[in-house]
């Protein structure tokens, strides 16, 4: 259920169970090729189980962003300037934000995230280290404009979204939420905010379904968790043991899929609904893409921003880009 705050509140029905989880995961067992969206991944333990892969030596976007944060402060500055409110769309984390923060001097910090609980903890752990900086948490579904704090209305706004979230995103997605990042950010008001966004390479195929398929297996019980989350939440049957983590190059549209691939066939339920899956079938339950220099740059464009710098690590792994909305104008 959507406020006119633009606050996101969990819609349970009445024995508890989440409606939008429930309404995504019948659907999408409903269709031909089977998908449910990656956002259900992130229950508890999935929240855990990410934080963890992002410490696998096989997942390198983590420790090349941070190696970018940590080693070209002095440029953001530069080109950002002091006294800017940074806008955080989701909830920051312990590492990155704190060395942007460092960087760039702002003059307030505004989180957006639609978990409140993930929302407090950080901007509590962020307050105690930065005593002197106004943080300003906004529990919100970044997806659309959010209405930010009166607090912030006369600083100029940068935007950090970090990680190459953006990259789970289809590219139509990935166009709205750029736009809706330039509304929330006063674009349409004449201010001209700006976007540091993390944007993670093509590269071999081999490197990138390692970092989808770790030695250690954190990401296979990752993908897996979203069959012990439906059972648990959505009276579900399904046998999880029938089902193997399988991470793929996708070359047409330079993204890996993860998909749960049924190892025999199988019969199960989902909120009294009956499913069968043969052998071989599976379901995609992510995708990240990953750009090009020129790819990333036409998905800034497309949202309404202009790429103005842009960063990589040692090894060429993964891009931080910096973008200044676009003017809005006619011609040509
Ligand atoms: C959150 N997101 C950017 C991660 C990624 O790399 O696409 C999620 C992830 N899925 C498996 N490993 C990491």
């Amino acid at each position: 259920m959507k406020a006119d705050t633009g606050i996101t509140i969990v819609d349970r029905d009445e024995t508890g169970v989440d409606k939008a989880f429930r309404a995504d995961v019948l659907k999408g067992l409903a269709q031909r090729q089977k998908a449910i969206p990656a956002r259900w991944f992130y229950d508890e333990r999935g929240s855990q189980l990410f934080e963890d892969i992002t410490k696998q030596p096989e997942y390198y976007p983590t420790r090349a962003e941070t190696e970018i944060l940590r080693d070209r402060g002095i440029e953001f500055a530069e080109l950002v300037g002091p006294d800017r409110a940074v806008v955080e769309f989701g909830s920051g984390s312990s590492v990155k934000t704190p060395l942007l923060l460092e960087a760039v001097d702002p003059a307030a910090y505004v989180p957006l995230d639609i978990s409140g609980e993930f929302l407090r903890q950080s901007a509590v752990a962020l307050s105690n280290k930065f005593p002197g900086l106004p943080v300003h948490p906004v529990e919100a579904d970044f997806m659309r404009k959010v209405e930010l704090p009166d607090e912030v209305e006369h600083l100029r706004k940068l935007g950090f979204f970090p990680g190459s979230t953006i990259g789970n995103m289809v590219p139509r997605t990935a166009v709205d939420l750029l736009r809706s990042m330039r509304a929330t950010m006063g674009a349409d008001e004449g201010q001209l905010p700006m976007l540091l966004i993390g944007m993670d390479l093509v590269k071999d195929r081999e490197v990138l379904e390692a970092a989808y398929a770790d030695g250690e297996g954190v990401t296979a019980k990752f993908n897996c968790n979203l069959l012990h989350r439906i059972n648990r939440e959505l009276g579900g049957t399904i046998a999880t043991e029938k089902f193997e983590h399988r991470a793929i190059w996708n070359d047409d549209f330079a993204r890996i899929e993860m998909h749960l691939l049924a190892t025999e066939p199988v019969d199960f339920e989902v909120s009294g609904k009956r499913f069968s899956m043969a052998k071989g079938d599976t379901i995609h339950t992510e995708n990240s893409h990953k750009f090009t220099r020129r790819s990333a740059n036409t998905l800034l464009l497309a949202g309404g921003w202009t790429p103005l710098k842009r960063w990589t690590d040692e090894d060429d792994r993964f891009s931080l880009i910096l973008a200044q909305a676009t003017e809005q104008r006619d011609a040509p």
